[in-house]
Parts: structure tokens; C-alpha cells; sequence
């Protein structure tokens, strides 16, 4: 039984090496790039999979196990038993025990989340209907970023997950993310970070995370927010500390916020 759950699981880790975005016929998560997203990739695999394949093998074989043993021809006289103190004990605490066991490692990741270390950049993500806004404010920075059209992608740019202008962080940095929206609600959402936050009109929400690898990381706007929900995706561009400060002098002229007190005024002055 553990060699086959050992079998299963790796099969899932194996998958997991080959994505650093969504991948046709992928199963299981997506690459991992963050200590919070490996915390709950490890959950996930070691715990909640093995859980989950037992109790399914274990239903399934009650149900065969009653319907050969308790068949019409093999059983003609049926009991009429219909209590059994201990079985009904059992069926209850079992359970319970179960989800005792998830809960503890599963609140353990909830709190270490939840605990935003200090952070070294601020950024804040705004959701329009429908692309994705995001300032750094310690920058006086402001930019949106939309989708890129089938027809426009780059070789290298994925079908509807490129957009045209990056948020881009330093590899190995506490990235600190404010989430708000303006019209409905969005949801901000990285697989990779294992980060996802409700971005909610008129309330400001805050997630973290910390990069480890270099690289381009791929996420989805994930509350349904209207007819162009697909069409809102996150691109994150993780990159050296020196290219970071290269990218920030170019940004500071390219994306040099305006008006503070009016954020449409920017698409004006563009
Ligand atoms: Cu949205």
C-alpha cells in the first residue's frame, strides 16, 4: 500500500517539475516557487492525497465486499438489524479524527501565511473591469496591464496569460502585494507564489510572497467578474536585484504616477 501511494505521489511531483505555467494534460499543481506554495504542495502530496486515496479505496472495496457477500442467491434471508452502537461510534469519531489530523498542519500553513514578514517592496494590484492595474507607491509608479491578443503574442508568450506591461520584483525579496478593485470583484491569484486574494471594491486586502527563482510566473484573475474574466491575466517577471534597479529607472520616467487622487487620469495622459 505505501509503495503504491509512494508510486502515486511521485508520479504527481514528477509532473509538478515539468510547469512553470499551466501545461496541456497537467494533474497536481504547478511548480512551486515560493516557501509558501512548497508548504502547501507538500500538504497537498504527503498528506491530503494519501488521505484521500485510502478512503476512496476503502469505500470501494465495502461496496464490492456487500455486494458479493450480501447478493440475493448467496444471502436469501436479509437482517433486519437496524442499529450497531459500535459501528455508529466508529463511523463518527474516525472522521473526526481525520479532520483533526488535516487541520493541524493545514491552520499551521493558514497562520504562516497570513503573517506578513517586513516587507522590502511594496506593490498594489488594482482589478478594472477588466485588466489588472498595479502601482508600487514607494516608487511613484502606476501602470495597466492587458492581456495580449492572440494575434499580437510573441513566440515565447502564452495564449491568454502574456500581458503587455510585467510586474517585475527582485528574486529572493519580500514582496508585500495590496489588492483592491474598482468596479466588481477580482481576485489576484498566482499558483506558483500560492498566493490568491479577493481584490474587493472599496477595501484593500494584503498577501506576500517570496520569490526564489528567477523567471516569468504566470497567473489568472480567480473571482468571476464578468464577461471578460478570462481575459484579465497576471504576469509576474522575477528578476536579479540589478535588473530590478535597471527596469525601476526605466519605469520611473515610462510609468511616472500622475494624479493621486484619480487613477483613470493616467489612461489620459498616456
Ligand atoms: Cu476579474
Amino acid at each position: 500500500m505505501k509503495k503504491i501511494l509512494i508510486i502515486i505521489s511521485s508520479f504527481f511531483v514528477f509532473l509538478e517539475a515539468l510547469a512553470n505555467q499551466p501545461k496541456e494534460w497537467q494533474l497536481g499543481f504547478q511548480n512551486p516557487a515560493s516557501d509558501g506554495m512548497r508548504d502547501i504542495v507538500n500538504f497537498h502530496n504527503n498528506l491530503l492525497l494519501p488521505i484521500i486515496i485510502a478512503i476512496s479505496v476503502f469505500v470501494l472495496f465495502l461496496m464490492l465486499y456487500a455486494c458479493v457477500r450480501f447478493r440475493a442467491s448467496a444471502n436469501p434471508n436479509p437482517s433486519k438489524r437496524t442499529h450497531n452502537v459500535t459501528v455508529e461510534i466508529l463511523w463518527t469519531l474516525i472522521p473526526c479524527l481525520i479532520l483533526i489530523v488535516m487541520a493541524v498542519p493545514s491552520f499551521k500553513i493558514l497562520y504562516k501565511q497570513d503573517t506578513i514578514p517586513k516587507a522590502d517592496i511594496t506593490i498594489k494590484a488594482i482589478g478594472y473591469q477588466w485588466y489588472w492595474g498595479y502601482e508600487y507607491p514607494d516608487e511613484n509608479i502606476i501602470f495597466d496591464s492587458y492581456m495580449v491578443e492572440e494575434k499580437d503574442l510573441r513566440a515565447d508568450q502564452p495564449r491568454l496569460l502574456a500581458v503587455d506591461n510585467e510586474v517585475v520584483v527582485p528574486v529572493n525579496k519580500v514582496i508585500k502585494v495590496l489588492i483592491t478593485a474598482n468596479d466588481v470583484l477580482h481576485a489576484w491569484a498566482l499558483p506558483s507564489f500560492g498566493v490568491k486574494r479577493d481584490a474587493v471594491p472599496g477595501r484593500i486586502n494584503e498577501t506576500w510572497f517570496k520569490a526564489e527563482k528567477e523567471g516569468t510566473y504566470y497567473g489568472q484573475c480567480s473571482e468571476l467578474c464578468g464577461i471578460k474574466h478570462a481575459f484579465m491575466p497576471i504576469t509576474v517577471i522575477v528578476v536579479s536585484e540589478e535588473e530590478y534597479q535597471n527596469w525601476l529607472s526605466e519605469a520611473r520616467v515610462k510609468f511616472a504616477k500622475e494624479d493621486i487622487k484619480n487613477d483613470k487620469l493616467k489612461l489620459a495622459s498616456k
